[in-house]
Formats: C-alpha cells, structure tokens, sequence
C-alpha cells in the first residue's frame, strides 16, 4: 500500500496487502511507473548509492525518458491517451469517431472521452466572482504539464476574437487531478474590458507547437 501524509509514495506491507512479495520488491528499490502506471524501471539505491554522480545521472535520465510525452506515430495525440481509448495508435486528431461533434484532438486537450459520445468537452464552471470590477471565473479540463498551452479568447459576435492583456499567460488557478488521467483543472478569472458591459463570448484556443486547434468552450 502507498503510505498516506508522505511526500514520496513509498511502499509498505499491511494485513492484507503484502507488496514485498506481490511486487518482488527489494529494500531501497526505486520503481518508476509511467503515466498508464505500468512499472517501466526499477533502480536499486543500495547497488546503485546516488552519492555516485553517474548513479544520479542515470537514474535522472530514467525519470526524464518515464516522463517525457511520447507520440511516434506523430499525429499530435499522445500515445498513451490513444492506446487507453482505442488499445492501438490508428486515430487521427481531426476524426470523431464518437460522433459528438467534438474530434479526437479537442476530446483530446480538455479531457472527454473520445469513445463515448455522452462525454464531450465543456466548461466546468462559470461562476461570477464577487469582485470589482465585476469578473467570473471560467474552469475546464486541460493537460498537464507543457504538451499544450490554452488561451482564453473574447468575442461580440462570435466573429472577430480578441485577447485581452489580462487574460494572457497561465491560469489563475491550475489543480492537478493526480488520477492517472494526466488531467489538471484550470481556472480563469476573466475581468471584461473596462466600460464594455455588452454580451460577450469567449472560447479557448488550444495551442502546440506545431498546430492549432480552437476548441470551443463557450461561455457568454
Ligand atoms: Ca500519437
Ligand atoms: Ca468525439
Ligand atoms: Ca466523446
């Protein structure tokens, strides 16, 4: 069992629970599991003292290669969403398979499931702010880490898109959901423009290096 109130998980044998001999695990093991927590490495710290500098090289690397976002088929979904959702590499991010009018890429960036077509991407929450001048907040599903970036936009008409300064940059609000997922919540506060009171729009646009992909979270 993962021990509770500790910064590490680390492991421990309960009444129940004999992780020693279920995991054939060692003393001063190290076990590196990847996003799917499927164990990918495991490092030894008695065989292998982090007061050596390529024993700290190396297991540095193992945390870096375990965490590093992997996509070799290239098609911008990260392999290991595509593998939970689908057990192989064969969709693409402008498909919709689904059927739910969001494709894969959007079901993708905000966290819905893109087999089901009764989880599609939407805000979480757009509650007021009791704040002056006058602002909510708007919350939605997003990766974790830096495979992605988001960017609140507003509109009037839903025609010409804007970015305000205040809304550029990170959330004001990031959680991460630390459930397997690689899902964090963030959080907007959006303050309108000064003196603009009208009807207003805003969507989020998901950004990557090498492509763009508005995905349509309203709020008005
Ligand atoms: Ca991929
Ligand atoms: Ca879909
Ligand atoms: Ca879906």
């Amino acid at each position: 069992m993962l021990t509770a109130n500790s910064r590490l998980p680390l492991l421990q044998d309960t009444v129940t629970n004999h992780v020693w001999s279920d995991w054939l695990a060692n003393y001063d093991d190290v076990r590196i599991l990847d996003a799917r927590n499927h164990l990918r490495a495991v490092f030894n710290l008695s065989a292998h003292s982090l007061t050596v500098a390529s024993n700290r090289t190396a297991l540095k690397a193992l945390l870096i290669e375990t965490a590093t976002a992997g996509d070799t088929d290239g098609d911008r979904l990260l392999d290991d969403w595509e593998e939970a959702s689908w057990g192989n590499l064969d969709a693409k991010p402008e498909e919709d398979p689904d059927r739910d009018g969001a494709d894969n890429a959007t079901e993708f960036a905000f966290g819905s499931n893109p087999a089901d077509p009764q989880s599609h991407p939407v805000p979480l929450t757009t509650a007021a702010a009791a704040v002056t001048p006058p602002a909510f907040d708007l919350s939605f599903r997003c990766r974790a880490g830096s495979w992605l970036t988001y960017q609140v936009e507003g509109s009037t008409d839903f025609e010409s898109w804007t970015i305000e300064p205040g809304w550029v940059g990170s959330p004001d609000s990031l959680v991460n959901l630390f459930d397997g997922t690689g899902l964090a919540v963030a959080t907007w506060r959006v303050t309108p423009p000064a003196g603009n009171l009208a009807r207003r729009f805003l969507r989020v646009r998901v950004l990557n290096r090498a492509w763009r992909c508005p995905g349509l979270l309203n709020g008005e």
